[in-house]
């Protein structure tokens, strides 16, 4: 066992080599064999020579240091300035399908706006019986769910129509979070006002300085929508719009309105900027598509990716990824090898929850020879994930918004991947 060296290795792997020490390791060998002493086992360390810190060293905890390098990035040529821009979430850092607070891409039109609970109020107007305002006290009094989902911009990959552009995961797909909402139901929020019956449409207000406004059918309104306050069991941070946003689950983030300050009830949508100009997607001959809510299922490979190489060399290798879907639940992912030539199904492992991410893993032997990686999502309704040439026949190239494609790595046999298009 002294022989034994483990760098980076978990203590499973370590406990297991050390079974097999004597004899040969397992063919897969994810556990090195030592030269000689490894001074990591055999001399004092220094955290083990003097005390750690004590409790309340950070009355909020943070990540250890070791994982700084974890964090949204933006880049900084896609907008002039910061306030009107995104970060995307790193992806290629995340396992599991929880998003961490601190890591939930960002996505503001004016700022982000900072409004304390006691000054926060939402107005309920319009084809009402009675106009009504609520104070934050008032929607604690109201029944509470919870409910994990993505949150998706409908420009994630919004750069990657024409081909590969973006080197990484954490901006071609980074658009995305998945946290775990408490809040109250807006239908119990709109029954306390009493929708009219010629109501058929919401008109979603926020109160920052963008005037983000949004038209939601009500259908949609009194079916999954909420209006969330806690985000993975604290309170909304401020970029996710504290105190209070709009949760419209399975639809895109743009609806999802943040410091929510205003419900008008409406006969016919507004066709406001954000659901006109933006937000739609145009097409071959120069029209635009109309309302394009609905998320379609999509995927991707988190690791190996361009900004997570391989580092291990051939052998056994994991491959994971996220796939999730605005209609349903993801059933199945397939993976390729051989940009598409040949699919395996990947294994799904976590929660399945409706509209929310599910993770997936591929393990395998890797031969040290290049791969054209891609994942293929397959949601409960049964559609199956496009490539982008499928999705560039139907669309055209003029699209920005609701790339759903097949995105491809290309992995080299020293372990690198690089973003590339095949299909
Ligand atoms: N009030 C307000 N709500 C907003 C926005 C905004 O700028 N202001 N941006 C929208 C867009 S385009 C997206 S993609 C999501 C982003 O949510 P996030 O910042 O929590 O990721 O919020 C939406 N809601
Ligand atoms: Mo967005």
């Amino acid at each position: 066992m002294d022989e034994m060296s483990h760098k980076g290795t978990s203590r499973r792997g370590f406990l297991r080599a050390g079974l097999a020490a004597g004899g040969a390791l397992t063919a897969l060998g994810t556990a090195a064999r030592a030269s000689g002493p490894d001074p990591l086992i055999t001399e004092v360390q220094p955290w083990a020579s003097q005390l750690g810190d004590g409790v309340d060293v950070a009355p909020y905890g943070m990540p250890i240091r070791f994982e700084e390098h974890v964090i949204r990035r933006n880049v900084e040529w896609l907008t002039a300035e910061t306030a009107s821009s995104i970060n995307f979430t790193p992806l290629h850092e995340l396992d599991g399908i929880i998003t961490p607070n601190g890591l939930c891409f960002e996505r503001h039109h004016g700022g982000a706006a900072e409004i304390a609970k006691s000054d926060w109020r939402l107005m309920i107007n319009g084809l009402v019986e009675t106009p009504l305002v609520f104070t934050f006290a008032d929607l604690m009094r109201f029944p509470r769910v919870n409910k994990i989902h993505f949150l998706e911009c409908a420009a994630n990959g919004g750069m990657e129509w024409a081909g590969a552009q973006l080197n990484g995961c954490q901006f071609t797909h980074g658009m995305i979070h998945n946290v775990m909402y408490t809040g109250v139901m807006l239908k119990d929020i709109l029954a306390e006002a009493g929708v009219k019956t010629e109501g058929k449409w919401l008109l979603a207000e926020g109160a920052d300085a963008s005037g983000m406004t949004r038209s939601i059918p009500m259908e949609k309104a009194l079916d999954d929508c909420m209006i969330a306050f806690k985000m993975n069991g604290e309170m909304l941070r401020k970029e996710q719009g504290y105190p209070a946003r709009l949760v419209v689950p399975g639809w895109e983030g743009n609806m999802w309105i943040k410091w929510i300050r205003r419900l008008e009830v409406g006969d016919q949508p507004w066709e406001q900027r954000e659901e006109t100009s933006k937000y739609t997607d145009t097409m071959e001959d120069g029209r635009s598509r109309r309302w394009t809510w609905v998320m379609d299922a999509k995927s991707v490979i988190t690791n190996p990716s361009p900004q997570a190489p391989i580092t291990h060399g051939p052998g056994r290798t994991v491959i994971t990824g996220v796939a999730w879907s605005g209609r349903g639940t993801i059933p199945r992912v397939d993976v390729t090898l051989n940009g598409g030539k040949t699919w395996f199904p990947a294994r799904m492992d976590g929660p399945s929850l409706d509209k929310s991410m599910h993770r997936f893993y591929y393990e395998f032997d890797w031969d040290g020879s290049e791969l054209l990686l891609q994942s293929r999502a397959v949601d409960s309704t049964g559609y199956v994930q496009p490539t982008k040439n499928q999705l560039r026949a139907f669309r055209g190239v003029n699209s920005v918004y609701h790339n759903n494609g097949i995105a491809t790595w290309w992995v080299k046999p020293d372990g690198s991947a690089e973003n590339v298009e095949i299909s």
